[in-house]
């Protein structure tokens, strides 16, 4: 597929890169960038070479949120009957492997929304983090209200939902929304060895990672624990799981093949 709105690319032929390409519109995510990220994000899913995918944009903006311009003249009818805006924004909920926000500049709006449905964030010194929403008369629609609570507490997300003030980089860190911060010339370098590291790992614990922990934002903690047991446990039925201990205890490095 040809894309126009992101840039697609590979790292070592692990890696899988989707940079967010419209510069002029500060990366504001409409229709046709979601479907071209949501199908770069499939094909990554699909091929066995790929271990870890990197979700990024521009030094200035991750995105600056959901397209105001395309959103403006909609009715309840668009929106809810017709689902435009909605139909495309879960897409990378159903990416198996896992999927890093690299973040620099503006994440504000569905940008901040779609950097919380990665696996994790990556900041960079200059990240800005909001949910301004309410300057427009509307409120976040792709889980600001839900993600944003959930990664940083109560008061933070009713301040920001309420009072749309940003959240720079450092406060995104002490308050957990994001995992690390970098300088803002570091930030693809620091990724791509946290992607790389990843791809290191066998992608099925890997791919079991993740489900087990999205698993503790979906239920509650004795249900999230037996979740985690299961699959703890079906990890021993796979090749990876002989070849990891089996080269920790003979002290050579691991060569997982994914089975
Ligand atoms: N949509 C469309 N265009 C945008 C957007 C946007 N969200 N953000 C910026 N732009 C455009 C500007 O219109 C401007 O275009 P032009 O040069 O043609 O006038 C260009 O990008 C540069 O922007 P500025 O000149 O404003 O740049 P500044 O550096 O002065 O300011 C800001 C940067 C602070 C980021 C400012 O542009 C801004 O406040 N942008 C809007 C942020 C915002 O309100 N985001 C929330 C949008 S609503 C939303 O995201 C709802 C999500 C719901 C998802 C539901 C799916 C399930």
């Amino acid at each position: 597929m040809a894309y126009e709105l992101i840039e697609v690319s590979t790292e070592a032929g692990k890696v899988g890169i989707v940079r967010l390409n419209r510069p002029k519109q500060l990366n504001a995510l409409n229709e046709a960038l979601m479907d071209e990220l949501g199908a770069a994000l499939k094909a990554f899913d699909a091929d066995e070479a790929i271990g870890c995918m990197i979700v990024t944009g521009s030094e200035k903006a991750f995105a600056a949120g959901a397209d105001i311009g395309a959103m403006a003249q909609y009715s309840f009818a668009d929106a809810y009957g017709r689902d435009y805006i909605t139909r495309n924004w879960e897409t990378i909920r159903s990416i198996r492997k896992p999927v890093i926000a690299a973040v620099s500049g503006f994440a504000l709006g569905g940008g901040c929304e779609l950097a919380m449905m990665c696996d994790f964030i990556i900041a960079a010194d200059n990240a800005k983090f909001g949910q301004p929403e309410i300057k427009l008369g509307i409120i976040p629609g792709a889980g600001g209200t839900q993600r944003l609570p959930r990664a940083v507490g109560k008061s933070k997300a009713m301040d920001m939902a309420l009072t749309a003030r940003m959240m720079d980089a450092q406060e995104a860190e002490r308050a957990g929304l994001v995992s690390r911060v970098v300088a803002v010339d570091k930030l693809m370098e620091e990724t791509l060895g946290a992607a790389l590291t990843i791809c290191e790992f066998s992608q099925i614990a890997t791919m079991a990672a993740k489900e087990s922990v999205n698993r503790a934002f979906e239920s509650g903690l004795s249900d999230g624990v037996m979740f985690e047991r299961r699959l703890f446990h079906a990890l021993f039925a796979t090749a990876d799981q002989k070849e990891g201990m089996d080269a920790f205890v003979n002290k050579r490095k691991p060569s997982f093949k994914n089975r």
